[in-house]
């Protein structure tokens, strides 16, 4: 098959212009899966390629609500159940303005391969709403979260699709999913991770995503024998749960993260960001990253209405290591051009495809240890099986055990990441070894579980 076909685009993955994240994220894995294609037959006569890139349903519904005016609302839901070869649906929930069928698909796609890669019984989903949680009181978020799964609820269950967070979604909304859940079918089921902890929530969920990322860096370094991120500076982009963690971890491991942003900004404080005062400010008051400047009056904020054109200026720090954990395509050429020329040895992506194209290809060119976020962000649902798991058997671990797991997860997948792009003649290209790795075990399952 030809993949670069235009012809491909309109009639695999669809014409409009919302399709073309999905079609990026397509076309990237299909141009890294072509060895194995071209070493097996068995997925051409198997029509794997048609069948995979296609959601098995994608489940699209109105969402009214009432606002603190008594205003009523409308908004658009989704839930695209992409792939249950591996096991249940699995997959984020995003509320965000540009929320649209387009971006779910390409994040559910997405999410396929990344819970192959976890080795865990997970199939892909993703799922959301064009609804924007900023400036919305407690209450309206609430009721927006109930008349969200007033709809969604037919859809999911513990065996079926078990929904999670993502953009604009944590412990506050995931409790009020619940609970909505629980009145409608009034059954106590884990059938959302990421609750809050006091019914049914994993310890280390909340952290799970940022972690994993730096463990899988750290593992990915050791490998290609370069310096590890002890007393090294980092810049990281977003300023959300995945970032926050990031620099947590980053922190106790003794690396220098200098860098974070919203959509708003970004801050830069030479000397280290200060954590607590980060998550005060953005977990706890949903606040601008402006305010820092309170506090630290030396640190720098540059708003985005100050970034030249096609670049952010989070990534024209010197560092090196580099952690986009805000959005997709947040990273463009001349932002990795800015990256490599300041001496940067290595990219991780927290967020999913931050890194356009023509991004990934500057990294591989100048053999940069390339992180790619279907393996770096993978902890996150793997700590969400986990949560499963303790949930079917009404048992809770503790966080050391739960820590222990995710380190070793995000270390395994590394290491077959690695040892599958060696295998297919790509050694060091973590692109091409988690596509393949992630494919495969999906494809061969869908063989076997016959058409
Ligand atoms: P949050 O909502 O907690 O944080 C998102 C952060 O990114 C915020 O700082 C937000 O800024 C910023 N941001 C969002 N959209 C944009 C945009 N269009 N331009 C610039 N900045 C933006 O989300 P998460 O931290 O959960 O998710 C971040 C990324 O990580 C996403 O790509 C998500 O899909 C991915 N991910 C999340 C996982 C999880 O477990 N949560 C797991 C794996 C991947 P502001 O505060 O101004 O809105
Ligand atoms: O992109 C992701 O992996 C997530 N948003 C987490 C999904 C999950 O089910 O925990």
């Amino acid at each position: 098959m030809d993949i670069s076909q235009e012809n491909m685009k309109k009639n695999l993955v669809g014409d409009c212009a919302q399709n073309n994240v999905f079609f990026q994220a397509v076309q990237e894995v299909l141009y890294s899966i072509s060895p194995l294609l071209n070493s097996d037959d068995k997925y051409n006569r198997y029509a794997i390629l048609e069948r995979l890139i296609v959601p098995d349903r994608v489940i699209k519904f109105k969402i009214s609500w009432l606002d603190d005016n008594n205003n009523i609302r409308v908004n658009t839901g989704y839930r695209v159940q992409f792939n249950n070869a591996l096991g249940p649906y699995k997959g984020g929930l995003r509320f965000h303005p540009s929320v649209n069928e387009g971006i779910l698909k390409f994040l559910a796609f997405e999410q396929i391969l990344k819970n192959s890669l976890t080795g865990l019984p997970i199939g892909g989903a993703k799922g959301g709403s064009d609804f924007d949680p900023k400036g919305k009181s407690d209450f309206e978020i609430m009721k927006f979260c109930s008349a969200f799964m007033t709809e969604l609820h037919k859809y999911i269950g513990p065996r079926i699709d078990v929904p999670a967070g993502d953009i604009g979604v944590g412990a506050r909304e995931i409790g009020y999913l619940f609970g909505e859940y629980k009145k409608i079918t009034s059954s106590y089921d884990g059938v959302l991770t990421g609750k809050p902890y006091m019914f049914g929530g994993s310890l280390m969920r909340p952290e799970a995503t940022g972690y994993g990322v730096v463990y899988f860096t750290q593992k990915m370094l050791e490998l290609e024998k370069k310096e590890s991120l002890v007393g090294k500076i980092c810049a990281v982009s977003g300023a959300g749960k995945v970032a926050l963690h990031v620099i947590e971890k980053l922190l106790q491991i003794g690396a220098i993260p200098v860098t974070c942003s919203d959509s708003r900004g970004m801050i830069y404080d030479r000397r280290g960001v200060d954590l607590p005062l980060l998550k005060e400010l953005k977990l706890q008051n949903r606040a601008s990253l402006e305010r820092y400047l309170e506090f630290h009056p030396d640190a720098k904020y540059t708003p985005v209405s100050d970034y030249e054109d096609g670049e952010r200026a989070v990534w024209n720090i010197q560092c090196y290591a580099a952690f986009p954990c805000a959005t997709q395509n947040e990273l463009s050429e001349a932002d990795a051009k800015n990256l490599i020329t300041n001496g940067c040895v290595s990219v991780s992506e927290g967020a999913n495809m931050p890194s356009t194209h023509e991004a990934i290809d500057s990294f591989l060119n100048h053999n940069i240890c390339f992180a790619p976020a279907k393996a770096a962000n993978a902890g996150g649902v793997a700590v969400s099986e986990f949560e499963m798991s303790q949930n079917a058997s009404m048992q809770r671990w503790d966080f050391d055990k739960i820590d222990e797991k995710l380190k070793l997860i995000m270390e395994q997948i590394c290491k077959r990441v690695a040892l599958t792009a060696k295998d297919y003649g790509v050694e060091g290209n973590y692109v091409d070894g988690a596509n393949i790795a992630g494919f495969k075990k999906v494809a061969d399952a869908m063989i076997a579980e016959g058409i």
